[in-house]
Order: structure tokens, then C-alpha cells, then sequence
């Protein structure tokens, strides 16, 4: 019997475990807090500031998500925990911090120096979360350490890992995709079902391409993981 692939979006494989990835700049684990009570809110705010324990004091919530990369491997049923970004946005940020009400480029920024952008209307699904736990435990390193972004119906590099910052933008002239990395890499959206994997260059492409780097990505990632 072949092994069951319908849970897979358009031109994405299998690879059946869950591997640390992402831009080679960087694989380096940077140096991380304990916990996300750093977590920083900026941009078009009315008052920026530090999230602090307030965090903690949202609903939580469990799921079990697919994990899509942009490169074509997926990795089914990660079960994270954390809290919904719609309640992030609704509790912490609109009542602490006062977005503008057009400021609706959400943009992440890691504590490795990696960036992604979002548009809020994406976020406010249900299943986007702030997350701190994957399989049961506090969220590893590799995977995020110490709250990461999980937006399963946008591919992987949307899903910030180590956040250190969301900022709240009108426009996008405070944000683009990490140097030296081309902008075509980052699709405005990103969403898995529509594999809006980049932009101006059609994504049967890009998956080609993408696919030959796989292997020493994850090979780059797990070495730069043994500091
Ligand atoms: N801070 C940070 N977040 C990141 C990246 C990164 O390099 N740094 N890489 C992105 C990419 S391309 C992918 S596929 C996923 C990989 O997540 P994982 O390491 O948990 O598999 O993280 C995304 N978020
Ligand atoms: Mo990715």
C-alpha cells in the first residue's frame, strides 16, 4: 500500500520528519531570552512597548498543524501550543499599544536578524498562534525558541521563529525581506493552497530550483545547531 499523500498542497512532498531550516545567513542560533516577555510591539503605534507577562495571561490554545516549506517539504501533524495571534492583536496590541487602524502590514522580526511580513487580515485566522510548545515540551531552539509565529496555510517562511518584535505598519517602507536575499523570494501572501511561493517568477520554478537546496540546508542547519 502506498502511503497516504492527499494531506499534501500543490507540489509539495513528504519528508517525514520535522528538520531545523531556513536562509543559510541564518543558520547561527543567535543569542536567545528565556522566555518571550521581551517580546517588543512597534510600528505605527500609538504607545510601542514590551509585552511582559501580560503574554501568559491569553487563553491557550493546543492544534495540530502541517507544516509547508516554500522549498516543497512538508511535515505533517506538528502540535504546537501557544495563543491566537487573533488574541494577541485584540488584547495586547490594540488595547496596550493602539495600532493605526491602517496599519496592516504585520512584520515579525527574529532575534537572528530574519524578517517576514504579513498582511493582518491573514493573522486574524484561527489557526495562527504565537506559539512556545511543539510536542508537548517548550519550544526547541531549532524550532524557535522562545515563541515563533505558526501560520499553517502560509508556507514556512512566514512562520518567524525567535520572535523578538512585531511591528505594526501603514506601508512597507520600514520592512523588506532580509539582505541579501532577492525580493522575489517573498511573496506578499504566501498561502500554501494557492503555492504563492514568490513573485514574478512562476512557481514550478521556483519549487525546481528551491528543491536542489534541501539537502545541505538541512545539513547547515543541524551543524550550526551544535555551536
Ligand atoms: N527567525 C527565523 N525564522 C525563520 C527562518 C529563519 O531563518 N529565521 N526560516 C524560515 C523558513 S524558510 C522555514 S521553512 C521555517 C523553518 O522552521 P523550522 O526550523 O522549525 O523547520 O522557519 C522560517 N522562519
Ligand atoms: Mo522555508
Amino acid at each position: 500500500m502506498s502511503p497516504d499523500t492527499s494531506w499534501l498542497p500543490p507540489g509539495q512532498f513528504d519528508i517525514g520528519a520535522f528538520p531545523r531550516f531556513g536562509l543559510g545567513k541564518f543558520a547561527r542560533l543567535p543569542a536567545l531570552p528565556a522566555d518571550a516577555s521581551g517580546l517588543r510591539i512597534g510600528g505605527d503605534v500609538a504607545r510601542p512597548g514590551i509585552v511582559g507577562p501580560r503574554l501568559a495571561e491569553l487563553p491557550r490554545i493546543q492544534q495540530v498543524s502541517d507544516f509547508h516549506c516554500v522549498t516543497s517539504w512538508s511535515y505533517r501533524g506538528a502540535r504546537w501550543s501557544g495563543v491566537r495571534f487573533a488574541d494577541f492583536y485584540g488584547r495586547i496590541a490594540q488595547a496596550e499599544a493602539a495600532p493605526a487602524a491602517d496599519a496592516t502590514l504585520v512584520v515579525f522580526r527574529g532575534h537572528d536578524g530574519y524578517a517576514c511580513a504579513m498582511q493582518l487580515d491573514d493573522l486574524l485566522a484561527d489557526d495562527v498562534l504565537l506559539a512556545d510548545t511543539l510536542d508537548g515540551a517548550a519550544l526547541p531552539l531549532e524550532h524557535g525558541a522562545p515563541l515563533r509565529l505558526v501560520a499553517p496555510a502560509h508556507y514556512g517562511f512566514k512562520n518567524v521563529k525567535h520572535v523578538a518584535a512585531i511591528e505594526f505598519w501603514r506601508n512597507s517602507r520600514a520592512y523588506r525581506f532580509p539582505f541579501p536575499y532577492p525580493q522575489l523570494m517573498d511573496h506578499p501572501r504566501g498561502r500554501v493552497a494557492l503555492e504563492e511561493r514568490g513573485r514574478w517568477v512562476p512557481p514550478g520554478l521556483l519549487r525546481f530550483f528551491y528543491r536542489l537546496l534541501i539537502p545541505g540546508t538541512i545539513r547547515n542547519f543541524a551543524k550550526m545547531r551544535r555551536r
